[in-house]
């Protein structure tokens, strides 16, 4: 197979035309070719400071408006500092912080976590907020992206996650999350993290209203972005899940779909060099399933820390594997498990650890 990159209208034609066996076959070709068997996985956590928003994204099960703040959350520094202490002396490398756009948390307050954080465990990649927190917060400083996320890079911010993309054709953004930063705001402030030489992800949440042309758009504008910076590390499909918000009358979208999504993601992001499946919101076996259809990363351990997507109808009410138990996972698929750390550099190869070894050594479970 040649490593010639496919047009917008190729990556349209296999959506539209190419049965699963066949753009999966090419997809595992790919996947091969750059990792062979190996399918990586870290240990991290979340953590969800609130989930108080001053957006409306239709599709989210999980904010909740500043006016209802009292059926959410919202965590202090000292109790989110409390969540990271829990971790002390567990061999976990990464926090992913997240949460919604609750209109009192600043970047000062970000700027004394992120400090707080590195002064205790100086060595936990911190992977924080959204460009969609990150835009309202730097506006509300008023400072711009670059200045904003200087600081806090300084105060210890390590890469970007990939949220609040969604989907980046007005088309369908308008529908379902009109009021947050667009497209050109999601991949200006990656592009400056990028340039600041921090590292970020992309999502794109799929399965709703959307139709092939804007999945292909989405992908497109990511391949360009990566072009010229080179910062992404993974992208990671979001399937849609449809309990409890304002698209529940929308279905979600089948296993043959979600599969056939993952295949021509990978054909199509030539030049990304990993493609994640987020097991908390596909299930486990679905999540196994992927690792056929160019997946080569299943992220992590997460430890119950996400309700993002219990609350939107995963079937995993309580996200949480042990060490062991995504190892088994991965080998059951005849996949070689690697624990990696957020940049994609190896910690450790399981394939030679025998599953005694793995259940009963406390290190692993
Ligand atoms: O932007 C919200 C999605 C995202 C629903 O970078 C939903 O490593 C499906 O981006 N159905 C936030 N999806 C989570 C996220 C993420 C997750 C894991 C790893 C990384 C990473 C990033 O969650 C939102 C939105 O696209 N989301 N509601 C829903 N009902
Ligand atoms: Fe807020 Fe994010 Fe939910 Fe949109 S998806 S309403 S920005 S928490």
């Amino acid at each position: 197979m040649s490593k010639e990159r496919i047009s917008e209208q190729e990556g349209l034609l296999l959506f539209e035309k190419a049965s699963l066996p066949y753009v999966g076959a090419l997809a595992n070709f790919v996947r091969e070719r750059l990792h062979g068997n190996k399918t990586y996985f870290n240990r991290n956590f979340h953590i969800e400071p609130t989930n108080v928003c001053v957006f409306s994204c239709a599709f989210c099960a999980y904010s909740r408006l500043y006016a209802h703040r009292e059926e959410g959350w919202e965590l202090s520094a000292d109790q989110m500092m409390h969540i990271i202490k829990s971790y002390d002396g567990k061999p976990v490398t990464e926090v992913h912080i997240v949460g919604g756009v609750h209109p009192k948390l600043n970047l000062l307050f970000f700027v004394d976590l992120m400090k707080q954080i590195k002064a205790h465990r100086p060595d936990l990649h911190i992977k924080g907020y959204t460009a969609v927190e990150l835009d309202y917060m730097f506006r509300k400083a008023k400072v711009s992206n670059e200045q904003g996320l200087k600081i806090l890079q300084e105060a210890g911010l390590d890469s970007l996650p990939g949220g609040g993309a969604e989907i980046f054709h007005p088309e369908i953004r308008q529908q379902i999350s009109a009021d947050k930063v667009d497209a050109d705001g999601w991949l200006e402030i990656h592009e400056t993290a990028h340039t600041l030489g921090m590292h970020s992800n992309a999502t794109m949440l799929y399965g709703h209203i959307e139709k092939y042309v804007h999945r292909i758009d989405h992908m497109e504008r990511l391949r360009k972005l990566q072009d010229k910076t080179g910062g992404f590390n993974t992208f990671i499909p979001l399937k849609f899940r449809n309990k409890d918000n304002d698209m529940s009358h929308v279905p979600e979208s089948t296993v043959v779909e979600d599969m056939k999504l993952y295949a021509v993601a990978r054909l199509y992001l030539d030049n990304f060099a990993h493609l994640k499946a987020y097991w908390p919101m596909l299930g486990r076996q679905n999540a196994q399933l992927t690792l056929s259809f160019g997946v080569n990363d299943l992220d992590g351990t997460i430890d119950d820390s996400t309700k993002i997507y219990s609350m939107a109808g995963s079937e995993e009410q309580h996200p949480s594997l042990t060490t062991a138990q995504l190892v088994a996972l991965i080998k059951q698929a005849k996949r070689e498990p690697v624990e990696r750390d957020t940049l994609y550099h190896e910690i450790k190869n399981y394939s030679d650890i025998a599953e005694v070894e793995m259940e009963t050594n406390p290190l692993y479970n």
